[in-house]
């Protein structure tokens, strides 16, 4: 851990209140997605399930500098990112459920969280399908002379698919609004970093681009956050995107069902220990006097209180209707033909509707 008196120092700047609201926020998300991956294993949650374990202070510190004008895009790991950015936890929790409360309808899923309202573009299941359209989004800010930046959130392993390297380019030449936020958790499914990136330093992979590149530890909610300001400012005010690589300890395996066996059960363990983005901010703030035992115990139980509640919310929803099965679809399927027919007739019994 970093040094007592630099911590100290660095601390004595903030407002305490709102290093109480991080890590607030930070349990926040570790509850969320530890009540999530039981909720799978109960069955209440379908379709691939990715968590942000270990992930809290890159996503906390993220959202604290962004402002609401900015448009988020993310990868399928999105459900800490739409809680960050404000929106209802019943909501979300609703959504994995496939539940009509859901922020998509129910019909996302844990890789499809959307709100317009807090400029949250999405989740995308396609590796790296979600950065040309922050790209895109970000060309159309500048066109519109509107203003905020778009942030193109993606894992390790997405720096190393071909859309990258085209955003990356148009990005630079059109000086469009974008941050490149890279989280390096070490690993693309099973395959580490050094064994998927010939240049395994993330952050220089703008460098034929003339991209500015640093890399920040993304287990310290504040240098995430003062990072991000700093470039997304740049981004708004000159036209400069950037890369900000993210480094931070997967918690466990790549989705709720991988076991993870790649990885040496001890030398996980020890991860955990060391990077636990959460634990360590509490204990810091405990340390330095900014919070005591009764706030950290009062949190644990608020937050606690907060995820039941989702969970009971998302619970007691209704499922969305097949009559609704083909709204919001470019093409919609002509009820009457025997295809369109089965389809419902395979959602209905499946419901038990018939
Ligand atoms: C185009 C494409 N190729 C492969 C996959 C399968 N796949 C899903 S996640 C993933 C690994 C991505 O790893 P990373 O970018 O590091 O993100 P992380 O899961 O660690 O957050 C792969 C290969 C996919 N969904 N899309
Ligand atoms: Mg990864």
């Amino acid at each position: 851990m970093a040094d007592e008196k630099a911590v100290q120092a660095a601390l004595d700047h903030e407002d305490v209140g709102t290093l109480r609201h991080y890590y607030s926020q930070m349990l926040l998300l570790r509850r969320f997605e530890e009540r999530t991956s039981e909720m799978y294993v109960k069955a209440k949650i379908g379709g691939y399930c990715h968590l942000n374990l270990g992930e809290e202070a890159t996503i906390v510190g993220l959202m604290a500098a962004l402002t609401p004008d900015d448009y988020i895009f993310t990868n399928y790991r999105e459900h800490g990112y739409i809680l960050a950015r404000g929106v209802d936890p019943a909501a979300i929790m609703a959504e994995l459920f496939g539940k009509k409360t859901g922020v998509a309808g129910g019909r996302g899923g844990s890789m499809h969280m959307f709100s317009e309202k807090a400029h949250f573009m999405g989740g995308y299941a396609i590796v790296g399908g979600q950065v040309p359209l922050a790209v895109g989004a970000a060309y159309a800010l500048k066109y519109q002379g509107k203003p905020g930046v778009v942030v193109a959130q993606m894992g390790d392993a997405t720096t190393n698919i071909g859309a990258f390297y085209e955003s990356l380019n148009l990005a630079k030449l059109w000086k469009l609004p974008v941050l490149f936020f890279v989280v390096n958790n070490g690993y693309g499914m099973g395959t580490s970093v050094e064994n998927g990136s010939s240049e395994p330093d993330l952050y220089k992979k703008g460098g034929s681009f003339r991209i500015h590149g640093e890399r920040i530890d993304g287990t310290d909610v504040l240098a995430v956050r003062d990072a991000v300001r700093r470039l997304r400012q740049r981004a708004e005010q000159e036209g400069e995107p950037a890369i900000l690589e993210m480094t931070s300890f997967r918690f466990r395996g790549h989705s709720v069902i991988d076991a993870d066996r790649y990885r040496d059960a001890d030398a996980v363990r020890r991860g955990r220990e060391a990077f636990d983005p959460v634990r360590n901010f509490g204990a810091i703030l405990h340390d330095n006097g900014m919070v005591d035992d009764a706030f950290l115990r009062e949190t644990a139980a608020l937050v606690d209180q907060e995820v039941q509640e989702a969970i009971d919310f998302a619970n007691g929803s209704p499922e969305p209707e097949v009559k609704d099965m083909y709204t919001f679809m470019y093409a919609t399927p002509v009820p009457n033909t025997p295809d369109a027919q089965d389809a419902i007739r395979a959602v209905k019994i499946n419901r038990g509707d018939m």
